[in-house]
């Protein structure tokens, strides 16, 4: 079993949408960042930057005791390892992967943030910061467009967890200030993961844990 202490924002969604791929038996922690529950002491015990999202797993490879994880990118890796899934087993495959792994994790995640920060919800609208990560974040968009002009998915042929990592950070374009329209591989890409049943699913629990306020 695995508990997934999480919060219905991008990052939490990469997670989600593992355990529903994999069909890895699961229970969800809510952590309301919202109301702070990230500053918990049995939050921290188990992500000590006070960011959701973490796992604990109840039965490690190693058999010892639960092992916890937090950091996104660290948690899909993981149980990517844990199930033999979603990562190639060739030396190739597996950097391709991981490249683009950890261009979410440094650069798209990141610079999206900053874009929703400053366009969404900084009380004081600065020009300059907006044009920044809205430029930065065209700039990536078209990083990815190009990636996948020729290739299904982002590391190649597969599905893998940068897939993961990466569709739900473009699920807020809108607030990011981008049109899916002027990249038509992403645009394509984009509608291709949104249609996976595992996908739904995982999304689908916003209304359980976060239902939206009327
Ligand atoms: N690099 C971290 C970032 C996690 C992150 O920023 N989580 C946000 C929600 S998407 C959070 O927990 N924010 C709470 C806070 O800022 O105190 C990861 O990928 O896990």
């Amino acid at each position: 079993m695995i508990d997934l202490h999480y919060w219905t924002t991008p990052n939490g969604h990469k997670v989600s949408i593992f355990l529903e791929e994999a069909g890895l038996p699961y229970r969800i922690f809510p952590v309301n960042i919202g109301a702070n529950e990230q500053f918990e002491p049995d939050f921290l015990k188990i992500s000590p930057n006070n960011r959701i999202p973490a796992i604990v797993d109840h039965e490690p490879a190693d058999g010892g005791e639960p092992l916890s994880v937090f950091e996104s990118g660290a948690i899909l890796l993981y149980l990517a390892e844990k199930t033999g899934q979603f990562i190639a087993t060739d030396r190739r495959g597996r950097e391709q992967t991981l490249q683009w792994l950890f261009w979410q994790m440094g650069g798209l995640g990141p610079m999206a943030g900053q874009n929703h920060h400053f366009n969404r919800f900084a009380k004081e609208k600065i020009p300059y910061a907006i044009k920044r990560y809205v430029d930065e974040t065209a700039r990536l968009y078209g990083v990815l467009d190009k990636r996948l002009a020729d290739r299904a998915y982002v590391a190649g042929e597969q599905y893998s967890i940068a897939d993961m990592a990466i569709y739900p950070w473009i699920v807020p374009h809108t607030y990011q200030e981008q049109n899916l329209d002027d990249f038509p591989n992403l645009k394509r890409w984009f509608e291709s993961v949104a249609s996976r049943d595992a996908v739904k699913r995982a999304y689908a629990l916003v209304d359980k844990v976060n239902p939206p306020k009327p």
